[in-house]
């Protein structure tokens, strides 16, 4: 039985806490089970965002365990350790695929049937993990992949063309990590081939702009942990982004991190494209037009994660 207006967060460090107190004002779910192998630090996150909950929703908030999680809707599972200064996503590989060995299995012990919701990093290569150690189906997998570099994408141009970036419609996909790429070839605004709105507002320097900015998005996260040795705002509004397209069965078109069938010639990968997400989880990853730079530059992302993958042995 699934519980829908039940969530559990495990892990509960600076991603798994602040994506626990976006949901907390989602007004998604009524219950909310935190899980970390600190439970001491459990117990503190889930007191603290509950003295929160009076001023958006009532909610129970408390630290768990699996067996408290059996019947969630959704999981999300952001433990692990993080990048430190100078680290790659794809450095963290084997800490955290031995963190998820003590997780997915527990999280597959108790039965659980909703979805499962990873952002640990490397996030491509836990989301297979995830699918492999879950036996879930792998619609019911998602990993939050490239969402949060799109909302990057999307404010870097908002604010280069002085439009509202939930206008601007382009995405990141690949690896959430160094090898990602933007797809320029069907970027736009409100129907307005991206090239020209920038024209329109001025900007003629196509090539040195956007190589510029799809700089910054691959770079942010290194900017941030160097100022702040750790990013998690953006990360938890993309959590919430996705839960409410999940409970709400939305069938929004976002680019989460799932199993490739054939897509673009890939296969037993997880990566990057935009997919309708509905309450089922993953319901049709959506074959964007790529042209042919992009698509070496997909195949050049999704080689190296593979690499990792056999490396990791899954
Ligand atoms: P953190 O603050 O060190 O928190 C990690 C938490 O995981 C700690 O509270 C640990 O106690 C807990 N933990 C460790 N092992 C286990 C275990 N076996 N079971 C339960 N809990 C455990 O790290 P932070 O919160 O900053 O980052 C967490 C993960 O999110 C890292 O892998 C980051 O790289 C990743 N991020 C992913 C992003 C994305 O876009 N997908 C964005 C930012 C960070």
């Amino acid at each position: 039985m699934v519980n829908d207006r039940k969530v559990a967060v495990v892990g509960c460090g600076f991603v798994g806490s602040s994506s626990a107190f976006a949901l907390m004002q989602s007004g998604l779910f009524s219950e909310m089970v935190l899980i970390d192998v600190d439970r001491a630090r459990a117990e503190g996150e889930a007191l603290d965002i509950s003295h929160g909950a009076p001023f958006a929703h009532p909610m129970r908030i408390y630290a768990g365990d699996y067996e408290d999680a059996a019947d969630a809707a959704i999981i999300v599972v952001t433990a692990g350790a993080a990048q430190k200064p100078g680290e790659t996503r794809l450095d963290l590989v084997n800490k955290n695929v031995a963190i998820y060995r003590s997780i997915i299995p527990r999280i597959r012990e108790v039965g659980f049937e909703g979805i499962l919701l990873i952002v640990s990093n490397p996030v491509d290569v836990l989301t297979y993990a995830a699918i492999k150690m879950s036996g879930l189906p792998e619609s019911r997998v998602i990993g939050s992949g490239t969402v949060l570099d799109t909302a990057r994408l999307q404010e870097a141009l908002g604010d280069h063309l002085g439009v509202d970036p939930r206008d601007v419609e382009a995405y990141i996909i690949g690896e959430h990590g160094d090898s990602e790429l933007a797809v320029w070839s069907s970027a736009d605004v409100a129907g307005v081939p991206l090239e020209d709105f920038c024209e329109m507002r001025g900007h003629f320097d196509h090539e040195a702009t956007e190589a510029r900015i799809v700089d910054e998005v691959r770079h942010a996260a290194y900017e941030i942990i160097a100022r702040k040795y750790a990013t998690y705002y953006g990360i938890a509004m993309s959590v919430q982004r996705l839960c409410r397209a999940i409970m709400g069965d939305e069938k929004c078109i976002l680019p989460v991190s799932s199993l490739m069938v054939g897509e673009y010639g890939l296969s037993d990968i997880a990566i990057s494209m935009p997919t309708i997400i509905g309450r089922g989880g993953i319901e049709c990853r959506v074959p964007i037009s790529l042209d042919d730079e992009e698509l070496g530059e997909l195949h050049r992302s999704a080689a190296a994660l593979s690499e990792v993958i056999d490396r990791a042995q899954l």
